[in-house]
């Protein structure tokens, strides 16, 4: 071991980077020295450092922005961990490539368009209780307005609902406490439905609206006949948040452009952003949703495009709605972890306001109005709700909340700075400089009924310097920042280099529990067994009139069927499970020129369909090097160009043929190979192998492969008697790939157990 030690420091020795041996280095102080770090950079590194095979804390979901995905990374590592496929298809993981998942693409189909991209802002977690459970994500297209619910079980999307009546949102995806319903507020005024006013008409026939969507958990899905809108004036509205604790069962949703200003620079009139900040105030929505809900199921609604929409007139009757005035340009609205404060942050102040839910709910309660906007909404008098404002800074945006009482987070856009405040008090506490231009932060849980502090990101618009230049597009800059103390501290610079990550959700990564393996066969995006799954031994080719359709399987490391045959013109159809039991064996499907990939999880049955109107020998083969063998994993589509369509199946040439010398060589070292393989099986099974739960599914594979072995070893044997050495060679090889499979995932099984502790049993 020292001597080894050795070798490698003086192999280090000989790369030099500025004149210092860097790698070489025996001593923190050396390694400081040579990369020019601080002590303050060396604490930054060791609290996000997470050692090799180790995991993060902390789990962050971050919206990607205009790649229409979500961006999974770990805490305090910064390390990405996975791209969620979300409003636009994602190759890896097959996600808009295979039917099953072009199926939840093609819900995301708008007035007869496939958008093939979304613009997602808001990702929220399920909560229960007002916590994050760890069982399922939400997030928003703000470009075409729909909502997309993806599974944390294996963090694939599931369902996208498409919004009956806007044509652009911005308020969503935010949770009620129990995730009863997933809020969805517009944007930008539109003609409800989707429909055609002209702008002459805009106060009359503009409007906004807030969308209540009714999640069922028990199915994982929306349920689109329960879920009603509430119509709104054509204020721009904006972001949301829902009550909890004393104002649970109220949402708030603030707006801009409560001018209702149309622009119109091509007729001499100012622009849209002089016209929408003229004013000093805008308008925090304040809805008493669980009335709402019952208002709706009493039917007091009328059918938009087939949604239950509550007309203004019944909301203000009903005492669904109210207003109150909030500062120039208002952004962020964040319900307090108690539910007694909701603080709004103003894009052109400098103060973020502090309502007090107490104080505007005995206002509502006394019909104390201080008076009525163009629509009839009475206006709650601001100075009589507000608990207090603090300045902060130049462009206070977002809110987020500590594990403390009373503590907050407040982004500050034009400062590039967050500011750290007590709300109750009033009292501003510490500020931090970002890099550039914050938009939203995230505490870890900091919008839960109890935010578990520790870790704040800040979600910033601009990096400029921060990083080896690109090109002109930058990726974005997520800092991560220490709020364990009384002072902030920017421990780590992460580029985002997929969109712009407008918001993030973050959770304890214990509570995840996602899946390690599909059960057997699993159509994952309907999340349960796929009618086109086959077991190995039963794959088959369905031929009918101009159809092929293939049921087949992929297992290490080969596809079966491997050569299909096809006409010119036909309907092909793959579906193709993959057999493994073993974790992360993941294999591939594409087919040359016709195919994007496919991407099958141990378990997963995924299918794709195609017109073959191109003759000609098409290539297949699995895309993940999921073995040795991989690139050997492959197959033949000949699509028989027409003409040729009445021959006879295709003769297939033989290569090198084989005699007994060769048959004689391949099974020696079969033999030599089993000898290995017992040794290994006779280790896993003294032990307790069996406590480990990652352990049997392994241990059914390798028994799986060594069953496959037997029937190839028998073929071999076989045709040896008959002194056929070609085909006895060739069944004697395949039965040494099935050795080595078991032998590999044998020898994985002995890591893992003598890496875990695991205990000999028995002799
Ligand atoms: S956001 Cu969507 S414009 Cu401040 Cu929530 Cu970035
Ligand atoms: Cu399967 Cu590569």
């Amino acid at each position: 071991m020292r001597s080894l030690w050795k070798v490698s420091v003086a192999a280090g020795a000989l790369l030099c980077f500025g004149g210092t041996a860097v790698f070489a280095a025996e001593s923190l102080e050396d390694i400081m020295k040579a990369r020019h770090l601080s002590q303050k950079d060396v604490l930054a590194a060791a609290k996000t450092y997470v050692p090799t095979g180790g995991r993060d804390e902390f789990i962050v979901f971050s919206s990607g922005g205009q790649s229409g995905q979500i961006i999974v990374y770990g805490v305090p590592s910064m390390r990405i961990l996975k791209y969620i496929g979300v409003f636009t298809p994602e190759p890896w993981q097959g996600y808009g490539y295979d039917n099953e998942s072009k199926r939840v693409l093609a819900e995301g189909r708008i007035d007869g368009r496939d958008p093939n991209w979304g613009d997602t802002h808001h990702p929220a977690l399920s909560e229960t209780a007002g916590k994050p459970d760890g069982q399922f994500l939400f997030i928003n297209d703000k470009a075409n307005p729909r909502i997309a619910v993806i599974s944390l079980k294996d963090f694939e999307t599931k369902q996208i609902v498409v919004n009956p009546i806007l044509q652009s949102e911005h308020g969503g995806a935010f949770v009620t406490p129990n995730s009863d319903y997933v809020i969805e507020a517009a944007q930008y005024p539109g003609v409800l439905g989707r429909g055609y006013a002209p702008l002459s008409e805009f106060n009359e026939k503009f409007r906004g609206a807030v969308t209540y969507w009714k999640f069922d958990r028990a199915k994982g899905e929306i349920d689109a006949a329960k879920s009603f809108s509430i119509e709104l004036p054509p204020y721009s509205q904006d972001l949301s948040d829902a009550g909890k604790g004393p104002s649970d069962g109220w949402s708030f949703t603030n707006s801009f452009c409560a001018e209702r200003y149309v622009g119109g620079i091509e007729q001499g009139r100012p622009p849209f952003e002089a016209g929408c900040s003229a004013n000093d105030a805008d308008y925090l929505h304040v809805i008493n949703w669980k009335k709402a809900a019952e208002v709706a199921a009493a039917g007091k609604t009328t059918k938009i495009n087939g949604h239950d929409v509550i007309m203004m007139k019944t909301a203000i009757e009903e005492g669904l709605v109210y207003l109150i005035a909030e500062p120039k340009s208002p952004h962020g609205a964040d319900v307090s972890p108690d539910g007694k404060y909701i603080i709004v942050g103003g894009k052109l102040d400098t103060n973020v306001s502090v309502y007090s839910w107490e104080k505007i709910k005995s206002a509502i309660d006394a019909k104390q109005f201080a008076s009525k906007d163009p629509y009839g909404i009475p206006i709650l008098d601001m100075k009589q709700v507000l608990h207090n404002q603090i300045q902060l800074g130049l462009g206070p945006l977002h809110t987020q909340y500590d594990s403390k009482p009373c503590i907050a987070y407040t982004s500050l856009y034009v400062d590039s700075q967050v500011a750290k405040y007590n709300y109750c008090e009033g009292k501003v506490l510490d500020k931090i400089s970002v890099h550039y231009n914050i938009g939203h932060l995230n505490a870890m849980e900091g919008e839960s009924v109890a935010p578990a502090g520790k870790y704040l990101i800040a979600l910033n618009k601009l990096a400029i310097d921060r990083f080896n230049p690109v090109g002109p597009l930058h990726p974005q800059n997520h800092q991560l920042i220490d709020i364990s103390g009384d002072k902030m501290e920017l421990l780590y610079d992460m580029p985002v280099p997929l969109g712009e990550p407008h918001y993030a959700a973050s959770i304890a990564a214990d509570k995840l529990k996602p899946e390690i393996r599909y059960a057997y066969g699993t159509d994952s995006r309907r999340d349960q067994k796929s009618e086109f799954q086959v077991r190995p031994g039963s794959e088959k080719i369905v031929r009918e009139p101009g159809k092929v359709t293939v049921f087949g399987t992929a297992i290490r490391s080969h596809f079966t069927p491997e050569i299909v045959e096809a006409n010119e013109g036909d309907e092909i159809t793959f579906h193709w499970t993959n057999a493994e039991r073993a974790e992360d064996e993941t294999h591939g499907f594409a087919v040359s020129t016709y195919v994007g990939n496919l991407s099958l999880e141990p378990g997963k049955t995924a299918s794709v369909t195609f017109k073959a109107d191109r003759p000609g020998a098409f290539s297949y083969y699995c895309t993940e090097f999921c073995s040795a063998l991989h690139l050997e994993m492959e197959g033949y589509l000949m699509i028989k160009p027409k003409g040729l369509a009445e021959q006879a199946s295709t003769k297939i040439a033989e290569g090198v043929v084989y005699g007994k010398a060769d048959y004689d060589k391949q099974h020696a070292t079969n033999v030599a190979t089993q000898a290995v393989i017992d040794g290994v099986v006779k280790y896993i099974v003294s032990t307790n192998f069996k406590d480990f739960p990652t352990v049997p599914p392994l241990v059914e594979d390798a028994t799986d492969q060594l069953k496959f072995m037997k029937e190839a070893q028998t073929k071999a044997e076989e045709a040896a008697k008959k002194e056929d050495w070609h085909n006895a060679t060739l069944w004697a090889n395949q039965w040494w790939q099935y050795q080595v499979k078991a032998a590999d995932i044998g020898l994985r099984v002995k890591t893992y157990l003598d890496e875990h502790g695991a205990k000999v049993i028995a002799k």
